[in-house]
């Protein structure tokens, strides 16, 4: 191994196939963005790599869907071998579940520095750089009909740093006993190290979230190795569109002005942040008290987002807000339980229910025989418990602002 750093990037799950998803409509100026997404942060990353002037790159998988991402895909995964090509940086690939060599069509022929692991053995590969070694890579592409065990990638102490390309589901402790300096992992959304010392393991995650569960930042990974074989590993971010949620408590004294200004504070701070790309904000709004019953049931929550959508999300750098979803609180008060009035039996009643849990809520038996029998029926068939739980709070939350009267007095 030669005295100077190696770096590579480390990237996977491209997905160039699957556009954004979970958005009920998209505004008309995001609507570009919002198609092109996964393939500019792509781009980002084969960016990165030439920037950075890495020695290689290794790729785990889930690249694209062949089939689905059609001729576009193709042409810009070829196009960006290429960009590598002309700067002499090799690029190591193992497949995952859509892009085996088996799926990848035989007609369009990968430029010679992209190495496509076979999905049938372990391959190994040495990386030389002026010459002389600088990394050995291990890898293997996704096959339904062969699992490898971590035990089979073995390395050897006195070897050259040593690096495992592949993609799947593994356990820390079956990857940090073999001989492996980095295990270069694909098959995960969000950004895990599964350990980083001595040796590493890791998901770089998706390049660009898909959907609101998909939040934070999203890139791949520069890899930078010493002469002693210690790893360091820097995020680079690369995504266009970023998800983000926020939790806000609505406490009880808050007016229409107060939350307001803390919307407006949250949104100035969230717009600061939000650097090369535009965010996807949906607001959580933990409620209880005098607004709780207009956010939820006047439109008052629309009427806040219509206005910061108007004043933070149509600058060069959006902050969109994708929702203002309106929280039951966590616990409500217990003397409200205790009431001598209908709320107080509603509650009891609500309460009953979410502690029965094994007993089902028969809520089809309001339904018609045709409804019950079709897609609105099976929605009400609630089975899962913290759903149930989600349910019930809600239900608890709608009885109170009917029952107190505070739909009446909001204003
Ligand atoms: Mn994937």
């Amino acid at each position: 191994m030669s005295g100077e750093l190696t770096r590579f990037i480390h990237a996977s799950d491209f997905h160039l196939e699957q556009p954004l998803y979970g958005l009920a409509s998209i505004p008309e100026h995001l609507r570009d963005l919002a198609l092109d997404a996964p393939y500019l942060a792509a781009t980002r990353v084969f960016d990165s790599a030439i920037l950075e002037h890495v020695d290689f790159i290794v790729l785990s998988g889930d690249l694209l869907d062949p089939l689905h991402a059609g001729p576009r895909g193709l042409a810009f995964l070829l196009e960006q071998f290429q960009r590598l090509r002309e700067r002499g940086i090799q690029v190591f690939w193992a497949g995952g579940r859509l892009d085996s060599p088996e799926a990848w069509p035989a007609t369009v022929p990968l430029p010679p520095n992209v190495h496509l692991f076979g999905s049938g053995r372990l391959e190994d590969r040495i990386v030389e750089r002026d010459g002389e070694p600088c990394a050995a890579i291990v890898g293997i592409s996704w096959s339904d009909r062969l699992r490898v065990h971590p035990s089979e990638f073995r390395g050897d102490a006195s070897e050259r740093f040593k690096i495992a390309v592949v993609h799947g589901e593994f356990d820390a402790a079956a990857l940090v006993r073999q001989n492996i300096q980095y295990w270069a992992l694909g098959g995960e959304h969000q950004r895990r190290t599964l350990y980083s010392t001595p040796y590493a393991a890791h998901y770089p995650g998706s390049p660009q979230g898909r959907c609101g569960e998909e939040t934070g930042p999203h890139g791949c990974t520069l890899v930078s190795v010493d002469p002693d074989g210690k790893t360091r590993m820097q995020a680079l971010p690369t995504d266009v569109l970023r998800w983000h949620e926020e939790r806000i408590v609505v406490s009880e004294s808050m007016t229409k002005n107060d939350l307001e200004r803390v919307l407006r504070d949250r949104m100035q701070a969230l717009a600061a942040e939000v650097g090369d790309r535009a965010l996807l904000i949906r607001l959580r709004l933990e409620a209880s008290g005098r607004l709780a019953g207009g956010l939820r049931h006047s439109g008052l929550a629309d009427e806040f987002a219509a206005e910061l959508r108007t004043e933070y999300g149509h600058r060069r750098h959006p902050a969109w807000i994708v929702a203002i979803d309106v929280e039951p609180p966590s616990t409500l008060p217990v003397e409200w339980y205790e009431e001598d009035s209908i709320l107080g039996d509603f509650l009891r009643s609500v309460r009953s229910h979410e502690q029965g849990k094994a007993e089902p809520l028969r809520l089809s038996s309001y339904l018609s025989d045709e409804q019950a029998a079709g897609p609105f029926g099976r929605a009400l068939e609630i089975a899962d418990p913290a759903a149930r739980a989600r349910l019930m709070r809600h239900a608890a939350v709608l009885g109170i602002d009917m029952l107190r009267g505070e739909l009446a007095n909001e204003d």
